[in-house]
């Protein structure tokens, strides 16, 4: 396995982006909410054709329901306005990745997750700001005998345009070899190039993650 690093950032700036302040400003917009089964984590369900609800930030909040998980990606409006200045720190912070980049938005409760996949990105940091995620790692070598389910998914990751998704649950399947590591508060984790991946978050979590294809 390769070596993965998690490192801390503890940023102030981006530190503010609590629950709170996302209720404060964000609470009347509206947006998709994944519903997630047991098996299937957030993306996952629209490649399976499942659920998802459409509610505003301040209901999703209130529910406080660890089955609803939301992404935000760029493109999203309300990103590009009230959470605009995130992704300029982040790169401030981080440095700007080669290539066309982009960046997510992830707003869960204690027992959200995403399940197991990989995606074309090549560069991926995920910075929690605010909870804890355990990530699961598994090689490219051992993912590549999983069964997986969605139209991106080639036999070689590199070759894959759009998030590749395994039919597999991940986190009850000890047979699978895999490498866990826990992304606190403040914290930033490199997903390896090529690596499937699943995230749990462990407490109530917000994160945002940096991508670029190069
Ligand atoms: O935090 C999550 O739920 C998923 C993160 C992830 O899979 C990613 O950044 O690619």
């Amino acid at each position: 396995m390769e070596h993965t690093s998690v490192w801390a950032i503890h940023d102030p700036i981006l530190n503010k982006v609590s629950f709170d302040y996302v209720k404060k400003n964000m609470s009347n917009y509206t947006t998709h909410v994944n519903i997630m089964t047991e098996k299937y984590g957030s993306d996952q369900i629209e490649h399976a054709g499942q659920r998802y609800e459409e509610l505003t930030i301040g209901e999703f909040i209130t529910q406080k329901d660890p089955r609803k998980y939301v992404k935000w990606v760029d493109e999203d409006h309300g990103l590009k306005t009230s959470l605009k200045w995130v992704k300029s720190r982040l790169i401030r912070i981080l440095g700007r990745p080669r290539g066309k980049t982009n960046w997510s938005f992830w707003l869960g409760f204690k027992g959200s997750f995403t399940s197991l996949h990989y995606d074309e990105e090549v560069t991926n940091l995920l910075y929690v700001i605010h909870g804890l995620k355990r990530i699961t790692l598994v090689s490219p070598k051992d993912a590549s005998i999983l069964p997986k389910s969605s139209e991106h998914c080639s036999d070689d990751y590199i070759e894959t345009k759009g998030a590749c998704w395994f039919d597999i649950d991940i986190f009850n399947a000890a047979h699978v070899p895999r490498k866990t590591i826990l992304v606190r508060s403040g914290e930033c984790i490199q997903i390896p190039s090529g690596y499937a991946h699943a995230a749990e978050n462990l407490e109530d979590t917000i994160a945002v993650s940096l991508t670029s294809d190069a």
